[in-house]
Parts: C-alpha cells; sequence; structure tokens
C-alpha cells in the first residue's frame, strides 16, 4: 500500500493504523485518499460516465449531473439484513436485529477478506454538521465503490480540511463500505456491482463503528446519513444529553419578521421533504418558509436551556417519484443541475423523468432498468425508490442559518403519519410527557403494494423504529428524561395531512396549505395563540385558524378532519396498549400510565 499518499495533515494515529489496517484486509489494488476538492469530484464522475457505472445527462438540460442505475436487487435499504451488534442483546432491543458483536465480527472479517480485490478503497474523510461545531461528529469512510464517493460528497462536508479538524487525537467513527463483489485480474465489471448473496449493515455501538457489506445504494452505503447521524449518533447523544431525530428542520418568518424554527419527524411517504419547502399559499403573503433540513436533526441544549438544531448533511438524498412542480418546485429548482439520479427513467433527450413529475407521461424512455419503455409498457419506468441527490446549497428556500455552528432555536416539534381517519389535522400535547406520548404511539398507513398490507397502521414511533441504535424503550425513557433537566422545551404538536372523507377523497389540500397549520402553530408556541382543550390536548377551533385565500373550505370541512371520535380514539388507545406489549420489559411506565390517563379523558 501506498502510505506516501496519505495526506501531510493526517496526524491522527489512530485514524491512519485503522486505515493501514483495513487496506490489509480488504485488499484493494490501490488507495484513494479523498480531499474532497470539485476537481476531484469531476474526476471521479468522469471515469464512472468512463466505465458505465453512470450517464453524463444532457448538459443542455441538466448540467453537471448524472443518472445511475443499479442493479435492480439492490434499490432500498435492507432492513432485515441491519443489525445492532450491542455487547448484550437487551441494548438492542425488540425492534433491532441483534448478533453477538465477536461473532458478527469473524464473519465480517471472513467477508471483507479480499473484498476489495481489483478495486480501489477511497479513504472519505467527512464531517457530519459544520466542520468544527461542536454540535458535529467526524466519521472515515472507507469504501470501493465510486457511486458512494460522489454521493458523499454531496451529502456530506467531506476531504483534506477533515483531517485539520480531527487533528492527533480527535474521535472519529469508522465506516467501512465494500460492495462485496472482488474483480478477478482481467475481468470486466458490471455498471453496478453488489453481492446477491450476502448484505449485511452492522452496527457496533459500543465501538461506535459501522461495517457495511453487499450492498452500494443509499442508506446501506452512504454510512454517514442513516448508519451515522441516527444509528450511532442515537447511541452518542444518549450518552451525552442531546438527540439524534429523524427530523426535518424549517423556518417560519411572520410578516412582522418573527423567526421560528420547527422540527418535525415523519414516516416515509408523508411528505418531508415537501414540508420541509412549503411554499405558502396565496393569502400568506409575507410569511416565509426556509429549510434547514429535510431528514435528520440533531438537537442540543445551549447555554440558556432551549434546544438548538443542526442538519448534519449537506445534500438531500431524496425519493424521486411524486416529485414536481406542484408538490415541490424548491426541490425541482434544486435539482436542476449538479445531481445524481438514481433509478429513474431517461428521456430521449437526455434528462430524467419519473412518475408523478409530469402530468403527461413521455412517449417513450428508457426505464430505470435500462430497457425501452412506452405509456403502453405496463410497468413503472422509475423505480418507486428513485433517487434525486443534490446539493443543500442550491436550494432556492435555503435558511441563511442553515450551516451555523451553533444551531438554529427550536419553538415547536412535530409528529405526523399518514392517517385517513382518527388523527386530527393537528393537536399540541398537553405536556412533555403527553407528547412523548403522542411521538411513541406515531403510526402511518402503508401505500406501498406489499402483499395485502394497504392501509394497515404501521407503528414507527417518533419515525426512528428503523433507525434507533439501541433498545427502543430506552430511547423512549431517554425521551422523558428531558423533562426533569431544567431544559425550555419546545411543544409538541401531531399533524396528519392524510384524513379521508367518506368518499375516500382527501379532506385536507395539504402541501402549501399546511401553512395554516404551521402558522397557528408557531404562534401558538409563541404564546400568541387560543385552542380549545380536548382529550389529546389542545387544538385550534376553526376561527383560530388563518382562512385567507382558501376558497370554498368550511367549517363543517373542518370539522371533517379535526373531529375527534371517542369511539374510535378507543380503538385507537387499545391498539396503543397491543404495541407497548410488543415493545419489550423496558417499555417507560410513565406511557403506560399515559395511556390511561388519556383513555379515562375519552369516557
Ligand atoms: O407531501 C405531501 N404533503 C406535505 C406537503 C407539504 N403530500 C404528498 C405525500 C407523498 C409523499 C401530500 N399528499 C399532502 C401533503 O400535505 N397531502 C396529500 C394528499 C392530497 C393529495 C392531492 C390533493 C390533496 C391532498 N389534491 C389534489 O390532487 C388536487
Ligand atoms: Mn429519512
Amino acid at each position: 500500500m501506498d502510505y506516501a499518499a496519505a495526506p501531510s495533515n493526517l496526524k491522527n494515529v489512530k485514524a491512519r493504523e485503522w486505515v493501514r489496517e483495513m487496506a490489509a484486509l480488504c485488499k484493494p489494488d490501490s488507495v484513494h485518499w479523498c480531499d474532497g476538492s470539485q476537481a476531484e469530484y469531476d474526476r471521479l464522475c468522469d471515469e464512472m460516465v468512463k466505465t458505465g457505472a453512470a450517464i453524463r445527462l444532457n448538459p443542455e438540460k441538466r448540467p453537471d449531473s448524472f443518472l445511475v442505475r443499479s442493479d435492480p436487487a439492490d434499490t432500498a435499504r435492507v432492513e432485515n439484513r441491519t443489525f445492532i451488534c450491542s455487547l448484550k442483546q437487551s441494548d438492542a432491543g425488540p425492534t433491532n436485529n441483534w448478533m453477538d458483536p465477536a461473532e458478527m465480527k469473524a464473519t465480517l472479517m471472513r467477508l471483507f477478506d479480499g473484498s476489495m480485490r481489483g478495486r480501489t478503497m477511497y479513504v472519505i474523510p467527512f464531517s457530519m454538521g459544520p466542520l468544527g461545531s461542536s454540535i458535529s461528529r467526524i466519521g472515515i469512510e472507507l469504501t470501493d465503490s465510486l457511486y458512494v464517493v460522489a454521493n458523499m460528497w454531496i451529502m456530506t462536508r467531506m476531504g483534506k480540511a477533515v483531517w485539520d479538524v480531527l487533528g492527533e487525537a480527535g474521535e472519529f467513527v469508522p465506516c467501512l463500505h465494500s460492495v462485496g463483489a472482488p474483480l478477478a485480474p482481467g475481468a470486466q465489471d458490471v455498471p453496478w456491482p453488489c453481492n446477491a448473496e450476502n448484505k449485511y449493515i452492522v452496527h457496533f455501538p459500543e465501538e461506535r463503528s459501522i461495517w457495511s457489506y453487499g450492498s452500494g445504494y443509499g442508506g446501506n452505503a452512504l454510512l454517514g446519513k442513516k448508519c451515522f447521524a441516527l444509528r450511532i449518533a442515537s447511541t452518542m447523544a444518549r450518552a451525552e444529553g442531546w438527540l439524534a431525530e429523524h427530523m426535518m428542520i424549517v423556518g417560519v418568518q411572520s410578516p412582522d419578521g418573527r423567526k421560528s424554527y420547527v422540527a418535525g419527524a415523519f414516516p416515509s411517504a408523508c411528505g418531508k421533504t415537501n414540508l420541509a419547502m412549503l411554499i405558502p399559499p396565496a393569502g400568506f403573503e409575507g410569511w416565509k418558509i426556509t429549510t434547514v433540513g429535510d431528514d435528520i436533526a440533531w438537537l442540543k441544549p445551549d447555554g440558556d436551556g432551549r434546544l438548538h438544531a443542526i442538519n448534519p448533511e449537506t445534500g438531500y438524498f431524496g425519493v424521486a417519484p411524486g416529485t414536481s412542480m406542484q408538490s415541490n418546485p424548491s426541490a425541482m429548482r434544486t435539482i436542476a443541475r449538479n445531481s445524481i439520479f438514481t433509478n429513474v427513467a431517461q428521456t430521449p433527450d437526455g434528462d430524467v423523468w419519473w412518475e408523478g413529475m409530469t402530468r403527461e407521461k413521455p412517449a417513450e424512455l428508457i426505464d430505470w432498468k435500462g430497457r425501452p419503455w412506452t405509456p403502453s409498457s405496463g410497468e413503472l419506468a422509475a423505480n418507486p425508490n428513485g433517487r434525486f441527490t443534490t446539493p443543500a446549497s442550491q436550494c432556492p428556500v435555503i435558511d441563511p442559518d442553515w450551516e451555523n455552528p451553533a444551531g438554529v432555536p427550536i419553538s415547536a416539534i412535530l409528529f405526523g403519519g399518514r392517517r385517513s381517519k382518527t388523527v386530527p389535522l393537528v393537536y399540541q400535547a398537553r405536556d412533555w410527557v403527553s407528547g412523548v406520548y403522542l411521538a411513541a404511539t406515531l403510526g402511518s398507513e402503508t401505500t406501498a403494494a406489499a402483499a395485502g398490507s394497504i392501509g394497515k397502521v404501521r407503528r414507527d414511533p417518533f419515525a426512528m423504529l428503523p433507525f434507533c441504535g439501541y433498545h427502543i424503550g430506552d430511547y423512549i425513557s431517554y425521551w422523558l428524561s428531558f423533562q426533569s433537566k431544567g431544559l425550555q422545551l419546545p411543544p409538541i404538536f401531531g399533524v396528519n395531512w392524510f384524513r379521508k372523507n367518506a368518499e375516500g377523497k382527501f379532506s385536507w389540500p395539504g402541501y402549501g396549505d399546511n401553512m395554516r397549520v404551521l402558522e397557528w402553530i408557531v404562534e401558538r408556541a409563541n404564546g400568541q395563540r387560543d385552542a380549545a382543550e380536548n382529550p389529546l390536548g389542545f387544538a385550534p377551533r376553526y376561527e383560530d385558524l388563518n382562512w385567507n385565500g382558501l376558497a370554498g373550505f368550511r367549517e363543517a370541512d373542518f370539522r371533517e378532519i379535526t373531529t375527534i371520535d371517542r369511539d374510535a380514539w378507543k380503538d385507537e388507545v387499545r391498539s396503543h396498549e397491543e404495541f407497548f406489549g410488543t415493545m419489550g420489559d423496558k417499555f417507560p411506565a410513565e406511557l403506560e400510565t399515559e395511556r390511561k390517563r388519556l383513555a379515562d379523558a375519552l369516557g
């Protein structure tokens, strides 16, 4: 191995030694230390194009952008192959796969031995959060995938400046990744190497390390995101007194210039990125929504006891299908250039397309599998989990403080799911405990066509079920513990944009009109709004919301999406009880007390 190529400002002996050991294990043909420069990114993208791993899109239509098609068997996170290997199984809890760490390490050592033969090992030093911020944390990802390097370049602050921040004794999270497809000498590579037999996404929380084998896709391979910024960071956060959450962060500025920030957790398919980039509707002149983050928030109490949040990422790895000038014009403008598209369709003029981008389907396309496609093909042109990777800095409504190393102060926290019935448009939890209760019982109706499950409520506490790096019962207890830390905690709100009427139609216009709800939430948080008490907490009456510019939405329509059906809620609370029963012996008793209180209040 070429040690001379190690950057001169890498002074961290532990990092140097670890890279050396892992290279000795994986046996790549060469090691490339990424400097993180634009020139390096351009070179690596050119190389992907040259090898057929990526297609350069038409520079007139989509400058400096690329299309990548994955192996059709490697298109999503693999939850059943994701492991939390804590020393004790009881620390992983009932919602995570667990294996004994020593046993798992032995398996991984075998798999990674020689796994990078015939390939280059890229060394990616990266910071989650602004370089040098006290809230930020450093990782080093080793990978044999150019696609991973290019995506990490967009999604994180990566490159040689990180070695300076790391210094001689700084801590880092070692993140080892291999697609698990060594190349025999002279063998022809495939556009998307991966391992069909074996995939392992493994977290060692005590050691704070990540080992990922066999997949090149998204959260399986871009280890700074779900693996580090949520699973490992959630365990760091608990040890250090902060929170690593699956939340978007938006700025809400009122016409009088008052600025508030709202964080919000939503399970998948609820439009979290759309909410983070919401455009206020007609009737809300002077209001401005700005984006701090669309997926992950790290929240930390500041000196005054307020929670401050940073977005640890620098890009959006967003679901492409459904993204349009109607649903999210700011996202469409963000992805106009310098973006990587994965598993979407290609147009004859060298641009991209996906279902929901335009009302009319193009007459012909190349689908995400690389085959000719027409509207009569009877198949989706883009994979439903097709993605864009795009720089946050290009978002036209990016918040001026999105890179503030001190974070932004959070005035309210939202939890929302996709619920066609029962859950009202918006309510404020009565206190911290009832807020934690609403978050712990968060649920969303499934939209994926997965075997007869459409419309079933799937519980996803805090939208963290696949992302919590430790026992979910301990996680909920940790959230509860914040009430006795002497902090100025933000109020917690439940929201639901997805209630349907008797005809099965969405009763709430959603999208920009969610501004009406956000306005009430921030003003309520600032003590400027009235509400009515109900068994769930506090909710706006019809006259408490601003209806400017929304024609034809009457008080009766409002009632349809806000009525609390006591019988439905009694069933709901029984389903909470059932769910609590699945969460193991560490489930906090305080929430069972809260459940009984709610059951009583419902009569
Ligand atoms: O993102 C959504 N949001 C949040 C926006 C800030 N979506 C898309 C969800 C899939 C990712 C929504 N879909 C929202 C919403 O608030 N609401 C709905 C449901 C809905 C769909 C269509 C219409 C209204 C509501 N109206 C017409 O089609 C005309
Ligand atoms: Mn997410």
